[in-house]
């Protein structure tokens, strides 16, 4: 039986983040009503003040997309921002869910969850298998405890709580600061950039770590379907199925922009985990596929950074 998001009061925790924005467009097509609330009026970290937005708005469903996010430096500069807000904004929506009488929650995690050697493609069953990469660490731990939350509540209390793990994620509304951001946004503003004055394009690290990218219109999707059709305790990997190495996607990102210029590496910086390709056999054995390729998703990241869609720009 499918949970019908149709007449639901839903929450989208984190709608100014490049993942909230993305389900909020998405839930434009479903018949619901989309509750949002910004940081000015909600400190998503104080656990008594989300308690009472929530017993007065009384969501129905929950996206939990808030979240610190970042790029491999700012994972491994700002670790306590890293665990400790993600495990508060987790904890305060958690127990906000279960005082508000919240009657489905969907909670967000990340790749990074798995172990640094986790067997490839990863499969679900890998976590806490294996140490994890020392880069994102912080954030892993504090994403790994959502996910241990959304089951406590479900075993406890029989909460239908569900969590859902994405590949790396880019697409409009990304963070472009290049202290901050992941690595295609990084790239899209350095191949614009360097297209401007003819300069080399600077790929940080060596170039060889694989990684796996998904448009964010298609995360946003796949949600709203985990949100309707699943609901059982072990969390679900989003990915694409495909991998690319960091030199390819410069290369690629270079080909879609339109630059023929020079690639050199920068050594000095962090390679992180060599390889990370989510096993999305069960995603899509439930009938879910992605549908954005990465040569166009690529086209439309690029058109939402010129429009100025996006932060640190
Ligand atoms: O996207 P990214 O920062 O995060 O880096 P992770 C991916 C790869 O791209 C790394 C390389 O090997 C980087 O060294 N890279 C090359 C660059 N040039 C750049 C650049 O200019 N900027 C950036 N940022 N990277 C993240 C975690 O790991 O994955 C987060 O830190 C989160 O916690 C996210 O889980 C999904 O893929 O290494």
């Amino acid at each position: 039986m499918a949970y019908e998001l149709a007449g639901k009061r839903v929450w989208v925790a984190g709608h100014r983040g490049m993942v909230g924005g993305a389900i909020v467009r998405r839930l434009a097509s479903e018949d619901c009503e989309v509750l949002t609330v910004g940081r000015q009026d909600l400190d998503l970290t104080d656990q008594r003040a989300v308690l009472g937005w929530m017993e007065r708005e009384r969501p129905d469903a929950v996206f939990l997309a808030a979240a610190r996010v970042g790029g491999i430096l700012a994972n491994s500069t700002y670790p306590v921002d890293f665990l400790r807000d993600n495990l508060l904004i987790e904890t305060a929506i958690f127990s906000g869910a279960h005082a508000a009488g919240v009657g489905k929650l969907l909670f967000l995690g990340s790749s990074c969850i798995y172990p640094k050697f986790a067997e490839q493609p990863i499969r679900e069953e890998s976590l806490l298998t294996g140490p994890l990469e020392p880069t994102n660490e912080w954030y892993a731990i504090a994403k790994i405890a959502g996910i241990k939350l959304a089951q406590a509540y479900r075993q406890q209390y029989g909460h239908d709580y569900i969590s859902a793990m994405p590949t790396n994620l880019y697409g409009p509304g990304d963070n472009f600061d290049p202290a901050a951001s992941h690595v295609l946004p990084a790239l899209i503003r350095k191949v614009h950039e360097a297209k401007a004055t003819g300069a080399p394009v600077t790929v940080w690290g060596t170039g060889s770590p694989l990684r796996e990218f998904m448009h964010v219109d298609d995360c946003a999707d796949a949600c709203v379907f985990l949100m309707r059709h699943y609901s059982d305790a072990p969390h679900v990997n989003i990915g694409a199925g495909s991998e690319i190495s960091i030199r390819d996607l410069t290369a690629l990102v270079m080909d879609v922009l339109d630059y023929a210029g020079e690639i050199v590496t920068d050594p000095t910086k962090p390679d992180g985990t060599p390889r990370k390709l989510m096993d999305n056999s069960r995603l899509t054995a439930m009938g879910w596929r992605p549908r954005i390729g990465l040569r166009e998703g690529i086209a439309d990241a690029y058109a939402a950074f010129l429009a100025g869609e996006g932060r640190g720009l």
